[in-house]
């Protein structure tokens, strides 16, 4: 690498006592899941604007993604809800993603948007119901296996909106009851990320409405059930890195949704507002990754389902999950640069100041040029977002018309 900003960068680090091969290496083997409905017209709950150029079907939102990964390097797989992406045959599916170089990743089962479950998918009182759904949940386990997928994820919209509306007991019995049945279709390998949120679409109360309630279920259905953390599903000023360091030793943390906030689930461009917490996050994640003494977090934290859950409905899809993509690699790349011996030096001698300045000052680092070397090593566009508008992908979509998929 000739560049001289690189040179400088690399100078830098090193004077700082960082191994940018192995950060490098780090950098390159980061892959992020992006959602198939990230591409689709989307993202609000008062209007979807209809789009030019937006996929029409599964296959269209696959061959946007088969883009965005040549484009980044960053994102093998797609994640699939279902039934907004149904079709006959899904091994079809599969096959048509390999042969864009792509993957089918987490199968998202879709409880929230059929009137049946106006009042309740796996908890509602009617027997039927959750007979219903739980058969949904079922078929999409079939579906992973059919796609060679490993991951089930389930977000679940069912609570209630006023007191009394509900016996809240009963209902977390069908829901254990229900979920129990789901896992117990799992092959071995397979896993089962549990996704909480506190609320929306119910405003008095949330079946899975946090953090503890998802673990709380992990635990008890076993070891291939997981909790996933959508950044975006937490009450103003919650920690969330407390929440990914707490579950990483609890050896239950499976996967990320990541996405920004300001007020509720805005599902945002991923890093738009809170780029420091993201940074955060992965600054709790390598620690836990250096954890030598605890050998099951740091397994944990290596098998860790990142996955965009981003599609907020003005801004053009393609671009917008760039943009979520670099945001999630810079914010990473910045935590690669955490100088942790001086970090655990400052720990153990109680230095609040200088233990807070060490990881500040990796925030504060420009990657720049690191991640144009990285992405040049990768023989991926130094500037993928430049790259795509140069590409003519967006003339050539232009062709699919308005009216695309949507949710
Ligand atoms: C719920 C959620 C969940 C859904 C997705 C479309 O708010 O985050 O992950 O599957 O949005
Ligand atoms: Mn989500
Ligand atoms: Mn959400």
């Amino acid at each position: 690498m000739s560049d001289i900003q690189y040179q400088a960068f690399e100078t830098r680090q090193k004077e700082r006592g960082i191994d940018i091969e192995a950060v490098k290496r780090e950098l390159k083997a980061l892959k992020v899941e992006t959602p198939s409905w990230g591409y689709g017209d989307s993202g609000t709950r008062f209007k979807v604007f209809k789009k030019v150029g937006v996929p029409r079907d599964p296959f269209e939102k696959l061959d946007d993604a088969a883009v965005v990964h040549k484009l980044t390097g960053l994102t093998p797989s797609v994640a699939i809800h279902i039934p907004w992406d149904k079709v006959d045959d899904y091994t079809q599916l599969s096959e048509y993603a390999a042969s864009l170089g792509l993957r089918i990743g987490a199968v998202n089962p879709n409880l929230f948007q059929e009137d049946d479950y106006m009042l309740g998918s796996i908890t509602n009182a009617d027997e039927n119901v959750r007979k219903k759904a739980v058969d949904h949940l079922l078929e999409c386990v079939e579906i992973a296996k059919e796609v060679g997928s490993d991951i089930v994820s389930l977000w679940l919209a069912d609570g209630t909106n006023y007191p009394g509306q509900a016996d809240i007991r009963k209902r977390k019995h069908w829901m254990e009851e229900a979920l129990a049945q789901t896992y117990q279709a799992l092959e071995s390998g397979m896993r089962l990320l549990i996704e909480y949120k506190f609320f929306e679409p119910a405003f008095y109360h949330t079946d899975l409405a946090d953090w503890g309630m998802a673990y709380n279920t992990a635990v008890k259905l076993g070891p291939q059930a997981e909790v996933l953390v959508d950044t975006g599903h937490h009450a103003q000023g919650t920690n969330v890195e407390h929440i990914v360091a707490y579950l990483l030793d609890e050896e239950r943390l499976g996967g990320f949704h990541f996405n920004s906030r300001k007020y509720a689930d805005d599902d945002l461009i991923v890093g738009a507002i809170n780029p420091y917490e993201l940074f955060l996050i992965f600054y709790q994640i390598l620690a836990a990754l250096r954890d030598d003494e605890h050998p099951g977090t740091q397994q944990t934290a290596r098998r860790i389902a990142y996955m965009i859950d981003q599609s907020h409905n003005i801004e053009p899809k393609i671009p917008a999950m760039i943009r979520s993509l670099l945001n999630v690699q810079t914010y990473y790349a910045k935590a690669l640069l955490i100088q942790w011996d001086e970090l655990e030096d400052a720990q153990a001698k109680q230095d609040v100041l200088r233990a807070e300045a060490c990881v500040r000052e990796a925030f504060e680092q420009d990657v720049t040029p690191l991640l144009h070397a990285v992405r040049e090593e990768m023989n991926v566009p130094r500037d993928p977002m430049k790259a795509f508008y140069e590409s003519g992908y967006l003339d050539k979509i232009q062709e699919r018309g308005v009216g695309g998929a949507s949710w």
